[in-house]
């Protein structure tokens, strides 16, 4: 089979990969992305669940720098669903043409870095590609968190885990059983629970969940959003949580009780969990304090909203409220639905999966026509780990992070040249798809300026002694220098990079609590720093103040000055 040789292969059609894509073709580069899914989506393709939703508003949970577009394509409610973020990812792809340059069931399964060469060898499920850029768009919460439960093979009924979730599915009249209380969990629990014969929750931990308040928009509304656009996308992308509403700078406790649980209950009213922790007041996700007036008052809302005291008990979280703040569309009014049961596996953990269904330690059979696994993702490194990337002196993505995931910028690792993440281990945790613009942009920027100080170097004649040449020697030595090119963190800028968010991370509450965030809830893997907690504004600036510097912390290119200019 004949190899693809391409200037850079992208892996993964999602938010991240297609802009990257669209970018560097405009640049002139060959670019291909491959997905293993059917079609463009990346995590929205395979997360098809029944009540999948992004709890950052739709004005804000798409590309920023198709500003035409931005008027024009339309949302209808305040929330994007899961069809819609597909829809929207298939209108850009026409809207652009990128769709001949992406080649779909085609799954990455590894690459390894030919140092002679200067090139990246990838094997696909389709053959080898040889790329001079490998840049990877996995996403952060792709690689399924199945449970480690026994009897999974035994069971006999329908068994789906949310993150890979088949295209059609039909529930009605069904037992259906759902394990995990999550972002996900909370999502399917509410959307499926009036369809259902019955529905049996199983949750673990319980979490706080803030109403989403979600409803159509009024053209009011979207004129609104037009005109301020421009506004809107500079405070997003300088906010802490770049999802597009205020932060506060006010302390929860430089207020009163009565002034703190009136600006709660406005929230609560008008909707968004991630408002609710990081909008309302400064010091939520830092103050213990802060942490458990708020705490208090959801906990307060559940007993209110839950008729049955000890279902209200069950669902009440003890933990500070420092995991990814939950948006939902009546989660807890649906457990005073008559269909609807909670079990809590504190009490009674699950022993294993039957024929029939669940066995629960108290000797209980749930039985259950289906069972659906809301249990997460192997987050960041989980989908690398799954996979055999090869760097210098044959050193694997694996075995460098073997005691923590570390990258520089999030994007790249030392030992790895032109091997670029868009969101990799150590990114920013905030909206999703500025963050991955950010990381594209980036990436773009220093390819770019690679390509230029080459083709400076060409018509200089500086590099090679290339002066004098015709234009089609000029163009074969260009090709040749460009394979030249390595661009490559340094071990110290990277090691800084991990230090800084080590630091940003402790300083937080979220790092007491055991979560996806930390990589707790897979097995073996243990506590560890994976996010920048420092902001999406901050981190933006981390990657433009190495820029600007000549993109300081990565070795000269080629050895090709690459400061300032
Ligand atoms: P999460 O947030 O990791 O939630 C997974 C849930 O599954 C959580 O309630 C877990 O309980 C539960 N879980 C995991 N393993 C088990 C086992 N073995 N038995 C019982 N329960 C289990 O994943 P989500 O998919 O909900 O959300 C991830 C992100 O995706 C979300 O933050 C959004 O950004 C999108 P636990 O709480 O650990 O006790």
């Amino acid at each position: 089979m004949a190899v693809t040789k391409l200037d850079a292969l992208v892996v993964g059609a999602g938010f991240g990969g297609l802009y990257q894509l669209y970018s560097l073709l405009k640049l002139g580069l060959s670019v291909k992305v491959i997905d293993q899914a059917g079609d463009v989506g990346g995590t929205w393709y395979w997360n098809r669940y029944p009540g999948a939703m992004s709890d950052t508003e739709a004005f804000a949970y798409r590309y920023s720098w198709d500003k035409d577009d931005l008027q024009h394509y339309p949302w209808t409610e305040r929330y994007v669903k899961q069809p819609e973020v597909l829809a929207y990812l298939r209108h850009v792809v026409k809207r652009h043409d990128l769709r001949r340059h992406i080649q779909f069931n085609t799954e990455f399964l590894g690459a390894a870095y030919d140092e002679a060469g200067r090139l990246w060898r990838v094997q696909t499920s389709s053959g080898v590609m040889e790329a001079h850029y490998l840049i990877t768009a996995l996403g952060i919460l792709n690689a399924t968190n199945w449970p480690d439960i026994p009897g999974i093979d035994v069971y006999r009924g329908e068994l789906y885990h949310t993150s890979r979730f088949p295209e059609t599915y039909d529930f009605k009249g069904k037992r259906v059983g759902v394990v995990g209380c999550g972002s996900t969990g909370v999502q399917v629990i509410s959307a499926i629970a009036k369809d259902v014969k019955t529905l049996t929750c199983f949750q673990r931990r319980p979490q706080y969940t803030i109403p989403a308040n979600d409803g159509p928009v009024s053209k009011e509304y979207r004129d609104r959003i037009n005109k301020d656009y421009d506004a809107i996308w500079d405070h997003v992308k300088t906010s802490a949580s770049g999802m597009g509403f205020e932060e506060s700078k006010v302390s929860a406790l430089s207020v009163s009780e009565e002034e703190r649980n009136r600006v709660f209950e406005e929230c609560w009213r008008t909707g968004n969990g991630l408002r609710f922790n990081f909008g309302l007041f400064a010091d939520i996700a830092t103050n213990r304090e802060a942490n458990e007036a708020a705490c208090v008052f959801i906990r307060n809302k559940i007993r209110s909203i839950v008729k049955d005291p000890e279902t209200a008990r069950k669902l009440t979280p003890w933990e500070p409220f420092a995991r990814r703040p939950l948006c939902d569309t009546g989660y807890y009014e649906t457990f005073n639905r008559e269909n609807v049961e909670l079990v809590d596996l504190k009490a009674t953990p699950i022993v294993e999966l039957t024929e029939d269904g669940i066995q629960t330690s108290d000797g209980k059979t749930h039985e259950l026509d289906v069972i659906i696994m809301a249990t997460g993702f192997d987050a960041f490194d989980g989908s690398y780990n799954r996979v055999c990337i090869r760097g210098r002196n044959g050193e694997t993505l694996r075995d460098h992070w073997a005691i923590r995931p570390s990258t520089y910028l999030g994007t790249a690792v030392s030992g790895f040249p032109n091997f670029f993440m868009i969101s990799g281990p150590l990114s920013a945790f905030s909206n999703v798809p500025p963050a991955l613009e950010m990381h594209v942009e980036f990436i773009t920027g220093i390819i770019a300026r690679a390509k230029e100080l080459v083709e400076e170097d060409l018509v200089g004649g500086r590099v090679n002694g290339t002066s004098g040449m015709n234009n089609g020697e000029a163009a074969a030595a260009a090709a040749a220098i460009k394979r030249r090119v390595e661009l490559e963190a340094l071990p110290e800028a990277e090691a800084d990079w991990f230090d800084k968010c080590t630091e940003l991370c402790t300083k937080t509450l979220y790092w007491e609590t055991k979560s996806w965030f930390w990589g707790d809830n897979v097995k073996g893997k243990g506590h560890r720093v994976l996010f920048f907690l420092g902001g999406l504004g901050a981190f933006n600036n981390a990657l433009l103040e190495a820029a600007a510097a000549g993109y300081k912390g990565f070795r000269p290119f080629c050895g090709i000055w690459h400061g300032p200019r």
